[in-house]
């Protein structure tokens, strides 16, 4: 406990904080002697980070270079460029010159660089040549397929392949997962909307009540955040009794099945929240997380002339002492990751907490809820 005091107060202090590993935190001492410098926290778990923000023709051209260098596998550069786009996010006001600027954390040369040309010339030329360029519109096609990372799709822009139409006359190998998500193409382009997630909530609440009364179903994911729309729908369920949430998951799935209503699924035992520790990680709570990746499919309304769309879906399924951090973390948004790896240090030190609140709490830090954790 006393640890996590001292690096959410040196986070306060305004120092930057260093994970180096799971147990190791490296404080250095303050970066400059401006104290407004204090006025804009350097975590987004710090900040308040509305939706609807003043800056997205800023944070846009930011967060396309940021896609870029991870198309290019640079995380460094790529994670440089989301920093600076998420604190841009959280200002109270429309930036109007680079005095504006003055005093905030996580911006580099290279996005002021960036931020200066557009205040100055309306665009950034390196943002539109992104933008335009031929590797960037192929990357995004291709990684934009359900299955598909940076990996394979750079693999196969390397191999001249530029879109899902080129995978298919080509007759690339691909795995379960990719040919759903070459099927589905379209549909899982198109942005789900609220009123599509209600009628999802509405279904995966009958299924997991058909299968075990008494479970909770929490929406999470942007919509938690108060999104209009999203790329899928994400949604946490337990039950009040622990270890009735076991083998939950199959049981829900089978139900779906037979009802018709899922056109793809497949379950792992390990959720995103261990992917952050790696594969050497010890084993710990968190091994009981259970996450169904799946494809619904969506009967729409009668008026609708093609009947049914596909919309990708996130079930997970954890034990009632873990829903607060499993809540936390699956919120978002995923430049809140730093919650997650604060979240592991309370688990890992077996402090019990029943609300996100009672984490933040533990953690130091004043709560700050899903509506403005949009970073
Ligand atoms: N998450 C994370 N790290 C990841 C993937 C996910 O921390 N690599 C967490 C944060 C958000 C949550 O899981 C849901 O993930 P997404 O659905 O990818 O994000 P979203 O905010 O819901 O975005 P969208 O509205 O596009 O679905
Ligand atoms: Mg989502």
């Amino acid at each position: 406990l006393l640890d996590i005091r001292w690096f959410t107060e040196s986070m306060e202090a305004g120092h930057p904080v260093i994970v180096q590993d799971r147990h190791i935190l490296k404080v250095n001492p303050k970066p400059n002697g401006d104290p407004t410098a204090m006025l804009m926290k350097s975590y987004a778990c710090q900040r308040r980070t509305p939706l609807k923000h003043h800056n997205s023709f800023l944070t846009e051209a930011l967060e396309i270079l940021s896609q870029n260098a991870e198309y290019n596998d640079n995380e460094g550069r790529s994670v440089a460029f989301r920093r600076a786009a998420s604190v841009l996010k959280a200002l109270p006001r429309r930036v109007r010159s680079m005095q504006d600027l003055r005093c905030l954390p996580c911006l580099g040369d290279h996005s002021q660089r960036v931020i200066k040309e557009i205040l100055e010339d309306g665009s950034s030329r390196e943002v539109e040549s992104t933008r335009q360029s031929e590797q960037y519109q192929a990357m995004k096609a291709l990684t934009g397929i359900f299955g598909v990372g940076v990996r394979t799709a750079d693999r196969w822009f390397r191999e001249g392949l530029r879109s899902p139409d080129d995978l298919i006359r080509t007759g690339q190998q691909l795995n379960r997962e990719q040919q759903a998500g070459v099927q589905y193409y379209d549909d899982l382009q198109k942005p789900v909307t609220k009123a599509e997630a209600d009628v999802i909530s509405d279904i995966v609440e009958k299924a997991v009540h058909a299968v075990l009364p008494g479970a909770e179903i929490q929406l999470m994911g942007g919509f938690r955040r108060g999104k209009e729309v999203g790329h899928d729908v994400d949604f946490l369920i337990t039950h009040p009794e622990e270890g009735k949430e076991e083998g939950l998951m199959p049981k829900i799935t089978n139900w779906l099945k037979e009802q018709g209503l899922l056109l793809y699924q497949k379950t792992t035992r390990n959720s995103y929240l261990e992917k952050m520790d790696g594969p050497a990680r010890a084993s710990s709570n968190m091994d009981r997380f259970e996450r169904c990746f799946s494809i619904f499919k969506l009967q729409k309304c009668a008026v609708s002339s093609s009947g049914w769309r596909a919309v990708r879906v996130d079930l997970v399924v954890s034990p009632y002492s873990q829903f607060a951090f499993a809540t936390l973390g699956w919120t978002g948004s995923k430049n809140n990751y730093i919650y997650i790896s604060l979240c592991k240090t309370v688990q890992n030190l077996y402090l019990r907490a029943k609300t996100e609140e009672e984490i933040f709490a533990y953690l130091g830090l004043e709560f700050i809820p899903p509506s403005e954790r949009n970073a």
